[in-house]
């Protein structure tokens, strides 16, 4: 109907149109029939400092979710094509791994019904008419948590770098995202210039500063939205969206410039790190594609090692 119609051009329209650049504000992802009270919704929320998707459309929702991952799900329970708890018991695989806080609002707040909702995996229930105030506070309770658990889980403890299981997560967002912009990405593999040497001159704690101070360095060399893991040892990848092959070498230069000059562990001024890197523009973006890509910057990572070290190779 017109209406539904309405609702979700002017709703979904962020999703649809593709998100250019994944949102540095929490993603809440919404489903409800309720058009007014969806928008309702989205506009308090937005207000409130959240990124929303909001649709009317169950598998929109599913959609959104297995794309993007949002920090936190709302929805409704009655809705035309697929109830809730079927929304739910579809995803109910995805919001277990991903540890998505769920919270179900309804017109109906009998006790079966709480019950059902909580059993399928919902981890709050708020009954309509929503009130405002009280869904901010527990929204923003759920979304702590999520945060904290992301942390646990995806964030290398020694660096502060985000870690390998978040690489492999976070290339499937990247892939859809630059599908959707139509815009290639780079990926750089970086590798610390004789890391061993360091280890055996000054000890591996001193190791340990150098791999930090790496990490810090980078964070504040690059943009926000450039994504920086370590993968293990002293390895790293780098993840810069929107952008080519050209431009994501100029940025490693840089990197490799100031980086070489500074000195990591103030107890040792005279270390000097190097590091070696090799960059990929990815094309074609799919998820399933990542080992590929991978390998082709370990390659190009490779020759700048065979090349002497100390050098970006494209
Ligand atoms: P290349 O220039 O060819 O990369 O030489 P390299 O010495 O950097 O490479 P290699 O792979 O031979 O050595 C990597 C070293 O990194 C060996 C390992 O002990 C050290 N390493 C791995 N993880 C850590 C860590 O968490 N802390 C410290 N301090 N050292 C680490
Ligand atoms: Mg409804
Ligand atoms: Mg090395
Ligand atoms: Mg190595």
């Amino acid at each position: 109907c017109e209406c539904r119609h309405n609702g979700d051009v002017v709703l979904a329209t962020a999703f649809d149109d593709g998100l250019d650049i994944l949102p540095d504000q929490p993603l809440v992802l919404i489903l409800d029939d309720d058009v007014t009270l969806l928008r309702y919704l989205k506009d308090e929320l937005e207000a409130n400092g959240y990124f929303v998707v909001a649709t009317v459309s169950p598998d929109k929702a599913i959609r959104c979710f297995h794309d993007l991952t949002p920090d936190c799900f709302i929805l409704d329970l009655v809705i035309p094509d697929k109830n809730g708890f079927e929304v739910m018991e579809t995803l109910s695989d995805r919001v277990r791994t991903k540890f998505v806080p769920t919270t179900v609002i309804s017109i109906r707040d009998d006790k079966e019904t709480r019950l059902r909702a909580y059993r399928i995996g919902a981890d709050d229930f708020m009954s309509k008419p929503i009130d405002m105030e009280e869904l901010l506070v527990r929204l923003e309770r759920q979304l702590r948590r999520k945060k904290q658990l992301d942390r646990l889980l995806f964030v290398d403890e020694l660096t502060g770098a985000l870690n390998r299981k978040c690489f492999e997560e976070s290339f499937r967002r990247i892939c859809l995202e630059a599908q959707r912009a139509r815009k290639n990405f780079s990926l750089a593999v970086i590798d610390l210039d004789h890391f061993k040497l360091v280890n055996d001159r000054y000890g591996h704690l001193a190791g340990d500063k150098v791999l930090t101070a790496f990490a810090r360095f980078v964070r504040e060399q690059t943009r926000s939205t450039d994504l920086f893991f370590r993968l293990g040892g002293e390895e790293f990848v780098m993840m810069m969206p929107q952008t080519g092959r050209a431009e994501a070498a100029k940025l490693l230069e840089r990197i490799r410039l100031r980086f070489a000059e500074c000195d990591p562990v103030p107890d040792y001024p005279e270390l000097r790190i190097t590091f070696s890197a090799g960059i990929v523009e990815v094309a074609d973006p799919v998820p399933e594609s990542r080992p590929c890509w991978v390998e082709a910057a370990d390659a190009a990572l490779y020759r700048a090692k065979e090349l002497g070290r100390d050098r970006i190779v494209v």
